[in-house]
């Protein structure tokens, strides 16, 4: 794994952590920040640990406005984990401010550089081994969105415009297509073809959002199985992470990208496309787990749209991954040179297989829904 590539006494100037340091290392989860776990011996001998995350600024180009959001929204949840008795300290990330009272600082070198609590006890997962723990998955987000139900959407900035706007994302696609900067499209024919003929798909949740028939809400907009901590001994979703897109947005993307990366046969960057399927059973689990908490809070139209959403988000990240393939990749971090083509390539399985078994994931979804 890559060697931590911080200055520890640089963050020793502006941090106050409990204990002698003991040593660092790299969580090698996200596609989009570096993120550290820092570790420390108190005076009892304990292990105290902090996560240490570089924000990606190429990404989040507004670092005062992404960490306004994310203080804000984590304040808001902490006062309602205490209302209800629950731990704060576990089930929220928490921001540590500098010694200046900063939410992160700048190093010597420009990067960006903030820090969280340790959720104690917990662990992350990239792939379903138990349909149970998807199940809580999908409560922890569908918990997560109801408690910022009435969280004051208009204060939240917008720390990556555009995020979900599927008909952006295509007109980001075509143009990189044109421009051809790297010259690899000729090598994904195939994939900018099955793009093609999705274009009409790109505007419907757009649209109804527009007519005003889809609400906008605070979402978290990068539901990924990993970006929930379970708990150790229970497997409960106990806490969300990855707050950077939390944004006003549709319920769909929340349910559809848990789908997208969740509910498969095979890893996000399988080499081979054709072990990509939608596992039905993991997007009953869900749906189920989703509606049990979220569900009262939907209309009718954003229930029935379950389905299509999957769908959507998945293409709309085929589409970003393709993206970024022909772009040089320039946004997402990549471990090969045909990283993001291998990526594309399992998302559009993905895609062709949901429209295959679109009558059977719409049965499910109505199943659950009028049993609740
Ligand atoms: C990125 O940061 P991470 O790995 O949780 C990306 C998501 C994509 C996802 C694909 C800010 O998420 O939008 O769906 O990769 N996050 C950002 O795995 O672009
Ligand atoms: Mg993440």
């Amino acid at each position: 794994m890559q060697q931590a590539s911080f200055n520890i006494s640089e963050i020793f100037e502006q941090y106050d952590f409990e204990g002698e340091y003991t040593g660092s290392y790299q969580c090698s989860d996200g596609h989009i920040n570096n993120t550290f776990i820092l570790e420390f011996r108190s005076k009892s001998g304990l292990t105290n640990r902090y996560l240490l995350q570089q924000i990606n600024t190429n990404a989040f180009k507004n670092p005062d406005e992404l960490m306004e959001n994310i203080v804000g929204v984590t304040e808001y949840l902490r006062n309602i984990i205490k209302a209800n008795n629950g731990d704060p300290d576990r089930e929220t990330l928490t921001v540590i401010f500098t010694k200046s009272g900063k939410p992160y600082f700048r190093d010597s070198e420009g990067k960006h550089w903030r820090c969280y609590n340790y959720i104690t006890d917990s662990y992350t997962c990239q792939r379903i081994d138990d349909p149970a723990v998807f199940f809580n998955a999908a409560k922890a987000f569908g918990k997560f969105s109801r408690m910022l139900a009435d969280y004051p959407i208009e204060t939240l900035h917008d720390t990556i415009p555009n995020f979900h706007n599927t008909v952006s994302r295509f007109e980001d696609f075509k143009k990189a297509v044109e421009e051809d900067t790297v010259g690899r499209a000729a090598s994904a024919k195939p994939e900018i073809a099955f793009a093609r003929e999705r274009e009409s798909d790109t505007g419907v949740l757009l649209d109804l959002l527009k007519k005003g028939e889809l609400p906008l809400r605070v979402t978290h907009n990068d539901t990924k199985l990993n970006n929930v901590m379970f708990d150790q001994k229970t497997k409960e979703g106990i806490c969300v992470i990855d707050l950077d897109t939390v944004m006003p947005g549709l319920s769909l993307y929340d349910f559809g990208d848990s789908i997208r990366f969740g509910a498969t046969t095979a890893a996000e960057d399988e080499k081979d496309a054709s072990k990509m399927k939608l596992d039905l059973e993991l997007y009953e689990k869900y749906t189920e787990g989703y509606l049990i908490t979220a569900g009262s809070s939907l209309n009718r139209l954003e229930v029935e749209l379950l389905p299509f959403a999957a769908k959507v988000i998945t293409f709309e990240c085929g589409l970003r991954f393709l993206t970024d393939y022909l772009n040089g990749d320039v946004y997402f971090h990549t471990a090969y040179a045909d990283h993001n083509l291998i990526r594309c390539r399992t998302q559009f399985a993905l895609v062709a297989d949901m429209e295959k078994n679109f009558d059977k994931m719409d049965e499910v979804t109505r199943r659950i829904y009028g049993r609740l």
